[in-house]
């Protein structure tokens, strides 16, 4: 497909409420989005760096300047057909894998247009609906808490995953598990724990959760694996897996018997389809991480979900938990039962609202290469 421009935008989208995790709290995100225009259609693609590189070593000022002046003139000089040729496009560039996924995906967001099928077939989805779990941050309280996790169960929400650390742990469990013995529920450390912590990790153990996301270091496998053996629960990793190698690594030394898959964190659709296939070849199950998404990530990762060992409730909710109105029409709505209907319309199957997004745009830059190819 040739490509007839790429604008960068970057959006100000308030939460509708704080977000709170062991490295911090979000009130406002910065979203920014990659609109690239090829023959009469528009891809879209989200970047999903945070404002503060503290997930990751991203943030959203490190992606505009390496999409600007890096990956987009790379990308603009080409004529990819497919999203999958987009690794190899990107190559030389080491690292800055949420800014690649941002075009990545916008690619496979147009090509299924052009192709009139739904991106979810596209990447070889087989459901039409997914499970959905939610992710509750750090709050003022316990009984705060324990309110909004009352709210999620009724609204559906099949999974409930507690964002932890030292001091916000085994006592927010057991109140946690004393009100509700049978719900489905799970934590996320996101590092916040040291070797010195392993006793304390061991009796997470007594509250029968689905698992306990990357507790340890965000770049270790070793300590995790160590971790691992003297744990009943299931580790999942989230910031440790950055490809299909490191999936293969972690499994291999039994680091994680579970895989969270974020589009950013793995660079986008194509090593995102190969994580989930290098785990579900050794039996280990996947769901889709979250990253406080606008509607354009959501959809993007609503369609991975569809993918067959995608078999665990994802943190992929819906709009009103995040926005007071969200850039895509519909809205994101999850069932009484806690699952996402999967569009079967052409493309992402929720369309950009072009007005909104303009009206929330801060910053808006157009990748300068086509200057100079013409
Ligand atoms: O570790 O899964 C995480 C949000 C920002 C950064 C890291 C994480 C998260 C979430 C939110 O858990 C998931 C969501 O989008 O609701
Ligand atoms: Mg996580």
């Amino acid at each position: 497909m040739k490509i007839d421009g790429i604008i960068l935008r970057e959006l100000h989208l308030p939460l509708v409420r704080p977000f709170e995790t062991s490295f911090g709290a979000t009130r406002d995100r910065r979203i920014l989005l990659a609109e690239i225009h090829s023959e009469g259609l528009t891809g879209w693609g989200e970047c999903t760096a945070g404002e503060h590189p503290y997930f990751s070593s991203e943030s959203t000022d490190t992606a505009w300047q390496v999409l600007l002046n890096e990956l987009g003139p790379m990308l603009a000089t080409e004529s990819p057909e497919h999203g999958g040729q987009c690794p190899r496009i990107f190559h030389k560039v080491r690292g800055h894998r949420m800014a690649k996924a941002a075009l990545e995906n916008a690619i496979w967001d147009l090509e299924a247009q052009r192709e009139g099928i739904s991106l979810s077939r596209l990447l070889g989805g087989v459901r039409d609906t997914i499970p959905c779990g939610v992710s509750l941050g750090i709050q003022p309280s316990i009984p705060e808490l324990l309110a909004v996790i009352e709210k999620e169960l009724a609204a559906g929400y099949q999974r409930i995953k507690l964002k932890c650390k030292p001091g916000w742990d085994v006592e927010v469990f057991e109140r946690v598990r004393h009100r509700w013995p049978g719900i489905t529920l799970s934590c996320d450390a996101n590092s916040a724990y040291r070797l010195r912590d392993i006793e304390h990790l061991v009796s997470f153990d007594a509250f029968d959760l689905l698992m306990i996301e990357q507790p340890l270091w965000h770049d270790d496998f070793f300590y995790h694996s160590m971790l691992q053996k003297r744990l009943n629960t299931a580790i999942c990793l989230d910031e440790s897996i950055h490809n299909r190698r490191d999936a293969l690594a972690a499994i291999e030394m039994e680091s994680c018997r579970i895989i969270n898959i974020k589009l950013g964190r793995v660079g986008g659709f194509s090593e995102a389809i190969a994580v989930h296939n290098a785990a579900q070849e050794r039996g280990i199950p996947v769901w889709c991480g979250g990253m406080l998404e606008s509607g354009i990530g959501r959809a993007h990762n609503i369609a991975l979900s569809t993918l067959e060992n995608f078999s665990l409730p994802g943190d992929v909710s819906a709009s009103a938990r995040y926005w007071k109105e969200d850039i895509i029409e519909p809205e994101v709505t999850v069932t009484s039962q806690g699952q996402i209907e999967i569009p079967d319309t052409p493309g992402r199957g929720y369309e950009v609202r072009a007005d909104l997004i303009e009206r929330l745009t801060v910053r808006k830059e157009a990748i300068r290469a086509f200057e100079l190819v013409g």
